[in-house]
């Protein structure tokens, strides 16, 4: 049985059959949750159909195993190519109808063919998400280097082609239906001196121009922030407020996104996204997990209340009628160095999920009239009242009746995927790109 095969089986049999298997035991579950939140005069469906229409990119760099500065430890059956990538995104659709969207990384992932990848990639209901440029490494065939920067260099002669670099990015993804560009600008210095910060912005911000020029009116450009690393002095698009300054001279198509690993520790997230959906300014979202950096982990595995009160404020940010935000782009941006990758997703896309959900149970205006009453103590149980609601079988039913699987992670080990991976690609394998 091909894998490719495999995939497409799933919707109609082997998904209807995992849930056959654990339909009563969800079906109490369920019962349970949607009559306590009925009683608290919350509308279930209205919940379930929210739930549904949530969906999550999957980035083409996660779907192998990662590595840290020291070493990678292949977890085989990865793949090797931009079909195998959509076909492993199209198999975790299949398990959660969750994850429909696939975002390309450029040159990694350059299509030969784009037409035939855009129709692989629908054979599996997937569409393009931002499309991602890389000039923080240099290509084989790279006359100049990116050591010393790509958009900020001091040589015009590099920006120039990091430039020409980006519109590239921007030609592949409109020849896949892609609507955006994200922008994770690496230049930095590692030593007080090395550069001048002002210089270093401004360069940034005309190098930046150029690119917005190239891009279609229905785009839209993210520009990514991140305090350190790879240089550990300094970077050029350091915080939330050096992207909103960027993105704001850019202009209405330019936004600012929020990668939760790129944030120095204990961060106030949730503060920033409520400041940047004010303004009309937060386009995207990388999710991921951290305890001491930008580890990349899980998302929920460390910290799972701050990703919760973080989609308290995106969720107050998205349903208020005088919101002059877009709908931001939700992406996952993590590295899997234990777990199996797709695992990991599984596991991510579901944490997602119950922050999110959870965060459409707080009741905004007790919520509100607990600040005007500067409550603290009531404001904490409102959020907590909310937090503490197991919603895992609200998740459960809203992929149920969307064809997926009640339980994703037990589906995709009764399969045998990975086992299968194996034999199909091999054991020792790297993912492009890794
Ligand atoms: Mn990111």
């Amino acid at each position: 049985m091909t894998y490719k095969f495999l995939s497409m089986k799933l919707d109609k049999q082997l998904i209807q059959d995992h849930n056959k298997k654990l339909h009563d035991k969800h079906q109490s579950g369920f019962s349970f949750i949607a009559d306590r939140l009925t009683t608290e005069g919350h509308d279930v469906e209205r919940i379930l159909a929210k739930i549904a229409a949530l969906q999550i990119a999957i980035p083409s760099w996660a779907l192998g195993t990662g590595g840290t500065r020291f070493s990678r430890f292949s977890g085989g059956g990865e793949p090797g190519s931009l079909e195998e990538k959509i076909a492993d995104v199209g198999l975790l659709h299949a398990i959660n109808r969750s994850s429909g969207a696939i975002s390309l990384h450029i040159p990694w992932d350059i299509p030969k063919d784009a037409k035939a990848i855009k129709s692989l990639a629908k054979e599996y209901d997937l569409v393009f998400d931002a499309v991602n440029s890389n000039t923080f490494q240099d290509q084989a065939d790279q006359e100049l280097s990116y050591k010393y920067g790509s958009l900020s260099h001091s040589d015009k002669a590099v920006r120039k082609l990091a430039i020409e670099h980006n519109v590239d990015v921007i030609k592949h993804g409109e020849l896949l239906g892609s609507k955006a560009l994200t922008v994770w600008l690496a230049d930095g210095t590692c030593f007080p001196g090395q550069q001048n910060f002002r210089k270093a912005f401004q360069r940034t911000l005309e190098s930046l121009k150029e690119i917005y020029t190239a891009l279609p009116d229905d785009w839209q450009m993210f520009i990514e922030y991140k305090p350190y690393e790879p240089y550990f002095y300094s970077t050029v698009i350091q915080d939330w407020g050096t992207s909103h300054l960027l993105a704001s001279k850019l202009g209405k198509k330019a936004y600012c996104l929020v990668d939760l690993g790129h944030h120095l520790p204990n961060t106030n997230i949730e503060q920033i996204v409520a400041t940047l959906m004010m303004e009309g300014k937060l386009g995207g979202f990388h999710f991921n997990d951290s305890k001491y950096g930008d580890d990349d982990l899980t998302v929920g595995s460390i910290k799972p209340y701050q990703l919760f009160l973080i989609f308290n404020e995106l969720v107050y940010g998205m349903e208020d009628p005088a919101s002059i935000n877009p709908p931001p782009a939700w992406m996952i941006d993590a590295s899997h160095n234990v777990k199996d990758p797709l695992e990991d997703l599984l596991q991510s896309v579901e944490a997602i999920k119950l922050a999110y959900t959870q965060a459409l149970l707080v009741n905004k205006e007790e919520l509100e009239a607990a600040r005007e009453n500067n409550d603290a103590t009531q404001a904490q149980e409102i959020l907590q009242h909310a937090y503490r609601t197991d919603v895992r079988p609200l998740i459960a039913e809203a992929r149920r009746r969307a064809g997926a699987a009640l339980h994703p992670i037990t589906l995709f080990r009764n399969l045998n995927v990975r086992k299968q991976l194996i034999q199909e690609r091999g054991l020792k394998t790297v993912s492009t790109g890794l």
